[in-house]
């Protein structure tokens, strides 16, 4: 455990106290719901699979945060859009009925992983990896359309941003300078491969330059940093200069998705790789930080995480108590998809 500092060292981040520990809880509260999520489905009541998120909570944490209400969210699927959604200001005890297939879940308990959350910004999802681009590109013409600011995320990792969807994107949104932030989470693994295998330059920027997006590499494991590079990204993209990526490179602690085996190629991932890995914590490296800074205590350490506990018990509690949906019942489809 790290003491807390006695003279707390003078803060070199331009971020307010408040955002800060915003930024902290939500690391806290994307880990109690991956954990929470983890256990659903290995007591076999959390409907299709899991792409678990230990280690790669922090970029979407660090730009989610940032985002208003009123932005549009394309979630990346590790793990499950959990800590996007979160930080934007969801309430994910709906979203936890979602997946138990009750009717009270965002999408009356009958979408499970083609959710949205329309009233919040999200306006569907897809396990096809790549879908949200050409989505993003219409949102984003929608918001400069609009002239209120708003901007669309649009979240994947280094496998998804392979696709062709992503440099149509790519190339579209930067002719048309639409307000988009592409979060690339890139953990260097897409399911059994390597970045490296996939990838003919050493970032993914590279690719985004030649379409004259600009974009910045950060340490995904680092909230602070990401907060950072977001404001960059946020600010460019909200003042009409068109998208901007942010490649945060993280790392992926678990199996691709819950039960899987975790491969590199046919060979099983070291423990020594893993204990590696495992030494960049983003909660625990956020935490020290802001405990030498004085901004958070041991006290307020102990009582975020309670309160994520409580978070967790009362969204499992109203999951469990809630009714089961009626899986062809689509009388009020219409409505699972678009604001009224
Ligand atoms: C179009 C498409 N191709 C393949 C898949 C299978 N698939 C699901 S997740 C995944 C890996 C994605 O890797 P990445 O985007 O790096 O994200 P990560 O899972 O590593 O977080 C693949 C290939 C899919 N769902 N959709």
């Amino acid at each position: 455990m790290v003491k807390e500092a006695k003279t707390p060292k003078k803060s070199t981040t331009t971020l307010d106290k408040e955002t800060l520990l915003k930024l902290y809880k939500n690391l806290v509260r994307s880990q109690a719901f991956d954990q929470c999520f983890i256990r659903r489905i290995q007591a076999g009541d959390l409907l299709g699979f899991y792409h678990e998120g230990a280690g790669g909570y922090a970029p979407p944490v660090g730009v989610c945060s940032l985002l208003r209400k009123d932005d549009i969210l394309w979630p990346h699927h590790r793990p499950h859009g959990i800590p996007h959604m979160l930080s934007k200001g969801i309430d994910l005890k709906y979203y936890l009925a979602e997946h138990t297939g009750k009717q009270t879940g965002c999408c009356s308990g009958r979408a499970t992983f083609h959710f949205s959350f329309p009233k919040d910004g999200v306006f569907g999802f897809s396990g096809v990896v790549g879908a949200g681009f050409p989505q993003s590109v219409g949102w984003g013409l929608a918001c400069k359309k609009n002239g209120q600011g708003q901007i669309v995320v649009n979240a994947c990792g280094d496998g998804g941003q392979n696709r062709g969807t992503a440099h149509e994107a790519m190339l579209m949104s930067s002719l048309w300078k639409l307000p988009i932030v592409y979060l690339v989470e890139n953990n260097g693994m897409s399911i059994y491969s390597t970045f490296e295998e996939m990838s003919p330059t050493e970032h993914i920027i590279d690719w985004a330059k030649g379409y004259d997006v600009p974009g910045v590499v950060v340490d995904g494991q680092d909230v602070i940093a990401v907060a950072e590079a977001a404001i960059v990204a946020i600010e460019h993209a909200r003042s009409g200069k068109g998208p901007y990526m942010i490649e945060a490179e993280t790392v992926r602690l678990s199996c691709h998705a819950t039960g899987f085996p975790d491969l590199l190629h046919y060979e099983p991932r070291s423990q020594e790789l893993i204990d590696k890995l495992k030494e960049r914590d983003p909660i625990a490296i956020c935490r020290e930080r802001l405990l030498a800074e004085g901004i958070l205590t041991q006290a307020t350490v102990k009582q975020i995480d309670e309160e994520a506990e409580k978070e967790i018990e009362e969204a499992e509690n109203f999951a469990e108590e809630s009714p089961i949906a009626d899986p062809l019942d689509f009388s009020d489809i219409s409505k699972l998809v678009y604001a009224e």
